[in-house]
């Protein structure tokens, strides 16, 4: 199995802790975005919207980073990381389709302009940009925040890669300096998943194969 990333990205960082999780056996690419890898026809030639990350096995190309999540679960055997029960699975996938449609995107504000622009060389970060998406932000982690009260892991007791994918952009919560104050129940979900030692391995880059 290969595995297409750039591990400074969230979606990278998902993506590799969920196939470290689940001991899985894998290659990595890496995708350099700062250098313009995914625009080359080649890496277009797998992933025709020119993003990171991308997964290979055995001739099946796959993009979209949750897909990839469910894809990796799936494969492990794991029955809780993806539930067997329809309940248990649409409670997952809901929130995985929120964390794509809702969370991430109300996060990458606060990450792109203070944190990756630095990293791409594109200069400091844009203040006026990132105080029209604090509302979004603060309704969103709310949301998290409230739902978490009561519950070990997002879906109740047992980890799943809706935890993965929800916890990627809180990857970015010191650098990019996320206003958590009053969010506990995240910040508390928060550090059992990034004490987990897939977590901890995956934000390390792994060297190419
Ligand atoms: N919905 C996609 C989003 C992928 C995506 O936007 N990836 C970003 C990095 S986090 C990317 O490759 N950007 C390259 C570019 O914009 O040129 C997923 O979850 O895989």
């Amino acid at each position: 199995m290969i595995l297409h990333v750039f591990p400074p990205s969230p979606r990278a960082l998902k993506v590799l802790a969920v196939a470290n999780h689940l001991k899985l056996n894998y290659e990595t690419r890496i995708v350099d975005l700062f250098k313009g890898d995914q625009l080359k026809p080649e890496y277009a030639a797998l992933n025709p919207n020119q993003r990171m990350p991308v997964l290979e096995d055995d001739g099946f190309v796959l993009w979209e980073s949750n897909a990839i999540l469910f894809y990796l679960a799936v494969k492990s055997g794991d029955r809780t990381m993806w539930p067997a029960d329809l309940k248990g699975q649409a409670d997952v996938l809901r929130w995985m389709t929120w964390e794509a449609a809702h969370w991430t995107p109300a996060c990458i504000p606060l990450a792109f302009e203070r944190v990756v622009k630095g990293m791409a060389g594109k200069g400091g970060p844009d203040e006026a940009i990132v105080e029209k998406a604090l509302p979004e932000f603060h309704r969103c982690a709310g949301v998290l925040n409230g739902h978490l009260k009561g519950r070990t892991w997002l879906t109740g007791a047992d980890l799943t890669i809706a935890d993965f994918a929800v916890g990627s952009a809180m990857a970015m919560a010191v650098p990019a300096q996320y206003p958590m104050a009053g969010y506990d129940e995240i910040t508390r979900w928060y550090g059992a998943l990034a004490a987990l030692p897939a977590w901890k391995k995956s934000l390390v880059a792994p060297p190419p194969a």
